[in-house]
C-alpha cells in the first residue's frame, strides 16, 4: 500500500477516526505500510489518520538507549482507551504532520491503557516516560487534535507565522 503523510493545515487531520471492527488483511497491510514510512521520515509515532486513513489505529517505536528502533519494539495500538493517568510532564514535541516545528507540551506522566492488537486481542499496557507522552500525542490524532492546538495564543500565533513562511519557502524552491 502506498502512503503519504498528510501535513498541516490539511483538514483531513481534523477528522474523528472510527473504531476498528474488522481485523483483516486490509488492516494488516495498512499497519505494515505505516511502519516504513514512519522510519524513513525519522518518526517515533504515527496515527493512521496521518496517512489519510481515519481509523483508530496507531503505531509507536520509541528509540532504545542506543537510539535505535528495532522492529521488535514496534507497538501497534488499535482502539486504545486510557483507563488511568497520573502526574505531569513537559516534553518538546514534534509531529510528522507538522514538519520542522517543536514546542514544549504538558502531558500526564504515567498512564494505563486498554487496546487491541492487530488480531483483535485485548491488551493492557502501563506506560511512562517518552512512551506515555507519545501515546497521548498519537491518541489526540484519533480525535482530530494536534499538539499545536495545545499552545498558548501567543505561541500559536508565532507558530502560524513561522509555518506559513516555511510553506512559502518550500513552494518557491
Ligand atoms: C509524536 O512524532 C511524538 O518535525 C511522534 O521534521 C513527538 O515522530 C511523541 C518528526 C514527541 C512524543 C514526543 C518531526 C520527524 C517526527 C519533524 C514524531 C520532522 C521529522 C515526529
Ligand atoms: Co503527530
Amino acid at each position: 500500500m502506498r502512503l503519504t503523510i498528510v501535513e498541516y493545515p490539511n483538514k483531513k487531520l481534523r477528522e474523528i477516526s472510527k473504531e476498528v471492527k474488522v481485523f483483516d488483511a486490509k488492516l494488516h497491510s495498512l499497519l505494515d505500510s505505516m511502519y516504513p514510512i514512519m522510519i524513513d521520515t525519522n518518526g517515533i509515532g504515527l496515527a493512521a489518520i496521518q496517512v489519510a486513513h481515519p481509523i483508530k489505529a496507531l503505531i509507536l517505536n520509541i528509540p532504545d538507549e542506543e537510539g535505535e528502533q528495532p522492529k521488535e519494539n514496534l507497538l501497534e495500538l488499535i482502539n486504545p482507551v486510557i483507563t488511568q493517568q497520573d502526574g505531569e510532564t513537559v516534553y518538546q514535541e514534534g509531529c510528522l504532520s507538522v514538519p520542522k516545528f517543536y514546542e514544549d507540551i504538558k502531558r500526564s506522566e504515567t498512564l494505563t491503557l486498554n487496546y487491541q492488537d492487530r488480531d483483535g486481542n485485548t491488551q493492557t499496557l502501563e506506560a511512562d516516560g517518552l512512551l506515555a507522552i507519545a501515546i497521548q500525542h498519537e491518541m489526540d490524532h484519533l480525535v482530530g487534535i494536534l499538539f499545536i492546538d495545545k499552545l498558548s495564543y501567543a505561541r500559536r500565533k508565532k507558530f502560524e507565522k513561522e509555518y506559513k513562511r516555511m510553506l512559502k519557502e518550500r513552494k518557491s524552491s
